[in-house]
């Protein structure tokens, strides 16, 4: 049974749903689809939120990347991205959901004003950029600490935790706001290594051409 992927992947939330599909060489078609705050009918059907992506594989609709990371990951269990071992599942989930933070009150914000709003000539609210320029050191500060002078976030090997804070970190990159190596070593180094991934390496271009840039 095929997998049909809803959603452009300038989404850190698509982006990560694909860095994993690939990773467990998981064929899928992708429809970079964006409801841009006035979904279709035919979409509201599948994404009750409105909200990509949307995973739909064998009569299963699941409207949640999250849901779906655990979903393939029952369906190809190797290699992993959900630690086995009850803390470090734990952990992992907690730093999806601290990413989810960033992207909500630091990286979203960014994106919109340095990125999107320049893109279709809207102006920037500079409050909204300024706002989220400030709150963005704390999170910076709380991911480094977790890294310290780890590989990964959790364990010896990467899992979902990475995916998910690389996946927002792109956005970051293309706002030209990716953390500082001198104040937070550990995470600009991981940030680094993740990007440097063949699947990160091939929705950065994706991502590029999608926003009219050059690579
Ligand atoms: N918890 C959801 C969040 C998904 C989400 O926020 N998607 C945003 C794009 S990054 C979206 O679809 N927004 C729709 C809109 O703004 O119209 C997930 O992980 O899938």
């Amino acid at each position: 049974m095929s997998f049909k992927l809803t959603g452009i992947s300038v989404s850190p939330w698509v982006k990560r749903t694909r860095v994993i599909m690939t990773e467990k060489q998981i064929p899928y078609e992708a429809d970079p689809y964006f409801p841009m705050g006035n979904p279709t009918l035919e979409f509201l059907a599948i994404s009750p939120l409105a909200k990509v992506p949307v995973l739909q594989h064998d009569g299963v609709t699941i409207p949640d990347s999250l849901a779906i990371c655990a979903y393939v990951e029952k369906l190809y269990p190797t290699p992993a991205f959900f630690p086995a071992e009850a803390a470090d599942l734990a952990q992992a989930l907690w730093i999806c959901e601290y990413a989810a933070a960033l992207f909500s009150n630091v990286e979203g914000p960014l994106f919109t004003q340095k990125v999107l709003r320049p893109l279709v000539k809207q102006p920037v609210d500079e409050d909204a950029l300024a706002a989220a320029i400030e709150k963005m050191p704390q999170y910076l500060a709380y991911l480094d600490s977790q890294l310290a002078d780890r590989t990964f976030f959790v364990g010896e090997q990467i899992s979902i935790a990475d995916v998910t804070v690389a996946a927002i970190m792109v956005g970051l990159r293309h706002a030209d706001s990716l953390p500082d190596g001198a104040m937070y070593p550990h995470l600009a180094a991981f940030v680094a290594r993740m990007h440097g991934r063949q699947t990160f390496q091939d929705l950065i271009a994706e991502d590029n051409a999608a926003l009219g840039r050059g690579a």
